[in-house]
């Protein structure tokens, strides 16, 4: 087997079960060395604690890229998630552009909002900053919400396949051709994924479990970048990924004190198992 470096870029919530705590291990589970950037440090996750520190990390990018780009170090993957401010987003831009090998792939998510709202730190500036991530990616990672906010269109909570077409369709005008676009349901007890290649949707539907829980884009978007890093197939390695995210919360579910993560640690050897 190859081995292959990633460089991913994210926050570190130090307690929270996302972002790097959520994406280190599942990439080193999937064999590849794993770089980080951190985008910020933050005591926790942003979703249901409250009184969170955050420290930006922002003004640290350009030394560490240009430290970096002396050493000759090059990537396989660059993989960015949940950043720090609106400035960091140019400096991330910039490492998307020159920092990868020369058949690097690079995917973004964007890490900015759910169930119609944005994340507490964003607003619309840092949005319109994000769009301009878009033609540096090969493949767009987006939730229904954080497509609607970069497509401008308007975020429903039940829709239909046409919805979701004209959805792709719209934000491949941003300037990726690649999205898989994640939480797509369109019956009750059922969500999926909706992989946007070159104009054609393929979906792949599975079971909706009732029990929302934090951190499963992180872990969603983790081991789909991990899969296709070790050479499955776009599709396949989004399948992989749903697979995987079901097994996790299915494995979460019954634990009332665990609110704040999903318990993916224990189905690591699942995860493996289908590369
Ligand atoms: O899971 C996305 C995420 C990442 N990082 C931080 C967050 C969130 C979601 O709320 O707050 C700090």
């Amino acid at each position: 087997m190859e081995y292959k470096r990633i460089l991913t870029i994210q926050d570190i919530s130090c307690v929270g079960q996302c972002s790097l705590t959520v994406a280190l291990p599942i990439l080193s589970a999937c064999g590849i060395e794993t770089a980080i950037l951190p985008s910020a440090v933050l005591s926790t996750h942003t979703a249901g604690f409250s009184g969170f520190t955050f420290r930006d990390l922002t003004d640290d990018m350009p030394a560490i890229r240009e430290h970096w780009q002396k050493e000759g170090i090059r990537f396989d993957a660059i993989y960015t998630g949940y950043l720090g401010s609106t400035k960091q987003v140019g400096y991330v831009k910039d490492i998307l552009d020159t920092m990868g090998k020369e058949e690097s792939v690079k995917i973004v998510d964007p890490a900015f909002a759910d169930n119609g709202k944005l994340y507490p730190i964003f607003d619309s500036v840092y949005v319109d900053a994000m769009k301009t991530l878009c033609p540096s990616a090969d493949i767009l990672l987006p939730n229904i919400t954080e497509a609607c906010f970069l497509a401008g269109v308007e975020y429903k909570e039940t829709y239909d396949e046409e919805y979701i077409g004209d959805l792709l369709s719209a934000l491949g005008k941003l300037g990726c051709s690649t999205i898989v676009l994640t939480g797509v349901g369109y019956a009750p007890g059922k969500t999926g994924v909706a992989v946007y290649e070159n104009g054609s949707i393929h979906y792949y539907e599975h079971q909706r479990i009732a029990k929302g829980c934090h951190g499963t884009g992180d872990v969603y978007a983790s081991a789909f970048v991990g899969s296709l890093v070790r050479g499955k197939p776009l599709f396949e390695a989004a399948k992989i990924a749903a697979n995987y995210i079901v097994q996790c919360i299915e494995n979460t579910q019954n634990d009332p004190e665990h609110w704040y993560g999903v318990k993916f640690e224990p189905v690591l050897p699942e995860l493996i198992r289908m590369l």
